[in-house]
């Protein structure tokens, strides 16, 4: 596979903070394209997907912005399926709760395993969730657990076959949720016991057989590395780790699609986060030192 869609999903709906909307274009300067191409990759940006801004919306009852962020994943996850089969997709971000479109997307052309990356969870539904941001509940869409709106449009993959890594802030609901399902979480206790190279290779053979979608969070990089994100979490992974855990994952041949999210320049520092989170995707997408 040597080719690759960009997409852009200017979208702050599903966050608690303001910002990441603007994460596309961060990642676009930080040179993603050059990068990519320098590998050898045949690179279409593609644009970005149409995403209202939240101020033309009305406020609304019930759930925050859940009928606009349902409408913007459901045209992300169509562009994603629509891209011929040997084009690998990268989505930007954008708050994370586009991956139940970017996810939804890729599982409509075969069936996938998803290794999110992230401090969180995202693992809540409208019970469980302390703050109401659509962005703490995608993994759980997707794995079929939460608002019925947007769990018939993006349900899409087995508990079984979802890996987290990174994780160091869950509330207790949420908690509970991922053990009941059965996800197999690599807490940053177990990046700490076991490293990240053994927990790289693990989730590779729990999801033996599929084709994979990597979806990076940008808060699961020690805030030290990576500040411009809304949700910093002491603790986080450290640049060595990020990058290994790329390059074990470049080296089994079965990263189909990727993520980059909840980057947020306004809060970061002369776009190191972009700049830490593009470095991330080329390690991924094959860049060796050697
Ligand atoms: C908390 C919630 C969150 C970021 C996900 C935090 C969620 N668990 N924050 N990603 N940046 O509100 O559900
Ligand atoms: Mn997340
Ligand atoms: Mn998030
Ligand atoms: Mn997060």
């Amino acid at each position: 596979m040597r080719r690759i869609g960009v997409l852009g999903m200017p979208m702050d709906l599903g966050a608690g903070r303001r910002g990441v909307d603007m994460g596309p274009s961060a990642l676009r300067y930080a040179r993603l394209k050059d990068g990519l191409e320098a590998l050898g990759f045949a690179v279409t940006d593609l644009g970005d997907v149409d995403v209202p801004v939240a101020e033309s919306l009305p406020p609304g009852g019930g759930l925050r912005f859940l009928e606009p962020i349902r409408e913007a994943c459901l045209t992300l996850k169509e562009r994603v399926a629509a891209l011929p089969e040997d084009t690998f997709p990268i989505v930007l971000g954008g708050d994370h709760s586009l991956s139940m479109g970017s996810v939804a997307g890729v599982a409509a052309r075969k069936e996938v395993g998803v290794i999110w990356v992230d401090a969180h969870g995202d693992f809540n539904t409208p019970e469980t969730s302390p703050s109401g941001n659509i962005h703490g509940m995608p993994l759980a869409v997707l794995a079929g657990l939460g608002h019925p709106r947007l769990v018939e449009a993006f349900g899409s993959v087995d508990p079984s076959r979802i890996v987290l890594i990174g994780v160091r802030s869950l509330d207790p609901g949420e908690r509970r949720l991922l053990g009941e399902a059965g996800v197999r979480v690599y807490t940053m206790h177990e990046v700490d016991r076991l490293g990240i190279a053994r927990i790289a290779e693990e989730a590779l053979d729990h999801l033996k057989g599929l084709p994979l979608h990597v979806s990076l969070d940008a808060d699961v990089l020690d805030p030290g590395l990576a500040p411009g994100v809304g949700t910093p979490v002491p603790g986080g992974l450290t640049y060595r780790e990020a990058h290994l855990l790329m390059e074990i994952l470049a080296q089994s041949g079965r990263v189909h699609s990727l993520d980059l999210v909840e980057v947020n320049p306004i809060l970061d520092e002369k776009n190191r986060t972009a700049e830490m989170m593009v470095g991330l995707a080329l390690s991924l997408l094959g860049k060796r030192i050697l």
